[in-house]
């Protein structure tokens, strides 16, 4: 199921091409990432090869001359893989492997490998199992004629059938499958989510960048036991756990798989209804490594993510955190008012996020009680969809609403307020 042969330590050449806008400095950073990318999934990097240029070459993606260098680079260090920090097509892909006599991947490849590799839930593995499928399928390769002029089983296989198509059969086969498990396990965690919500209890999802500090902080602030490691992606299975905050108010708070440049878009469509608990999360804490090289950059590619995946309404509290080992993190946090410095480690701010959460929350909702008439019932869904209902009761002739609503909702719904 990996990609990456983990029997010994592979040794690998990374390419990146600079592609305007990207200049050469991204690009560095992005191969600097990817090493730790290919470290993570259990490889070392062994040469590196950049290359401006204004697009990519349709066959090899870099030009021709540059191909030949990379062999040159291969047969130098006697590399076992290449890994391209941009996304290959399947024909350049092949192409390379043909001129390189060695396999050729992309960091999508190596990022859908390490979720393979840390995946532990029944439906994280499925989630992932769909994504490395779903890459792969396009990828899918002859082995060549002779073997699909072999006669094939009886009703097995019909005349002529080529191998790659009873291979592509088979894989489309098992997509479908796992797509309709996955179905299934969304079903059960919709009603698990809507039980949350009858529950009445706001929840908060911690996002951000991956080893930013999420699942140190859950554990810190729960008492969890979530796997903490300093290497990529160690959370891929969601934890959710009760937190009392400061007020006495009690909220749900999520760990959740964290983000990084350029996240495949394969993973986040397998990772669907697992980010769907970051989409109707009622606040989002952005926990940012303040110690990092560039934090501001590592919050950008969070928010594009949360962009993608249809989060960018979520409200959000900033949580600059590792202020231990931060020397800048004090500046970082002065830049952006209402954010927190904290040390999910030392447990130095945690209090005070604590309590800025709070804040926020009941900023955000404050508990409204509508009368509305059983003729609107328009304005009866329109609560439904846009607060969070927590009681409803039927009189003679109208509906008796506890819910909670943001200011904008409440004011919409002036008119039905009472009390
Ligand atoms: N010095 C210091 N280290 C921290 C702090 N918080 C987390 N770490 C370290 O940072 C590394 C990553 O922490 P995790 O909690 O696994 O990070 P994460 O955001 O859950 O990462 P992924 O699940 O991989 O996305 C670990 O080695 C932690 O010990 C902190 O406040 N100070
Ligand atoms: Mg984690």
């Amino acid at each position: 199921m990996t990609l990456i042969d983990r029997q010994q330590r592979e040794r690998i050449v990374l390419v990146g091409v600079a592609i305007p806008p990207a200049g050469l400095d991204g690009t560095e950073a992005s191969l600097d990432e990817l090493a730790l990318l290919i470290d993570t999934a259990g490889a070392d990097e062994a040469d590196r090869i950049v290359q401006r240029r204004d697009r990519p070459d349709p066959a090899t993606f870099v030009g021709k001359g540059k191909a030949q260098d990379l062999l040159a680079s291969c047969l130098a260090v006697d590399a076992d893989t290449v890994v391209f920090d941009n996304e290959l097509t399947p024909a350049q892909q092949r192409n390379l492997e043909k001129i390189m006599g060695r396999s050729v991947i992309d960091r999508t490849a190596v990022i859908l490998d390490i979720f393979a590799q840390h995946a532990h839930s029944q439906e994280g593995k499925l989630q992932v199992e769909l994504a490395l499928l779903r890459y792969r399928l396009p990828r899918l390769r002859g082995r060549g004629l002779a073997l699909s002029q072999q006669a094939g089983h009886i009703g097995a296989r019909g005349p002529g059938e080529t191998q790659l198509e009873v291979d592509r059969r088979r894989l489309l086969r098992r997509i479908t499958k796992l797509e309709h498990d996955l179905k299934d396990l969304n079903r059960n965690r919709a009603t698990q989510r809507k039980a949350r919500r009858r529950a009445a209890l706001p929840s908060v999802a911690l996002v951000g960048y991956t080893n930013a500090g999420k699942s140190t902080l859950l554990n810190r602030l729960t008492s969890a036991d979530v796997v903490v490691e300093d290497r990529l992606f160690s959370t891929v299975d969601p934890t959710t756990r009760r937190l009392n905050l400061p007020g006495g108010e009690t909220v749900l708070l999520s760990d959740t798989v964290g983000f990084v440049r350029k996240l495949p878009h394969q993973l986040v469509e397998a990772f669907r209804s697992t980010l769907d608990e970051v989409v109707d999360a009622d606040l989002l804490v952005h926990v940012v490594d303040a110690s990092a090289d560039d934090p501001r950059e590592q919050m950008a590619a969070v928010r594009s993510v949360l962009e993608e995946i249809g989060a960018a309404e979520v409200p959000e509290l900033l949580a600059f955190n590792k202020s231990d080992i931060a020397p800048e993190g004090k500046r970082l946090a002065d830049r952006h008012p209402g954010s927190v410095l904290l040390s999910a480690v030392t447990g130095e701010g945690v209090d005070a996020l604590g309590t800025a959460i709070a804040e926020r929350l009941r900023a955000l909702a404050q508990v409204v009680e509508l009368v509305v008439p059983y003729e609107r019932g328009d304005v009866l869904a329109a609560v439904h969809r846009e607060g969070e209902v927590l009681t409803e009761a039927h009189g003679p002739d109208a509906t008796r609403v506890r819910a909670r609503l943001d200011e904008v909702g409440a004011s919409r719904f002036r008119e039905f307020l009472v009390g």
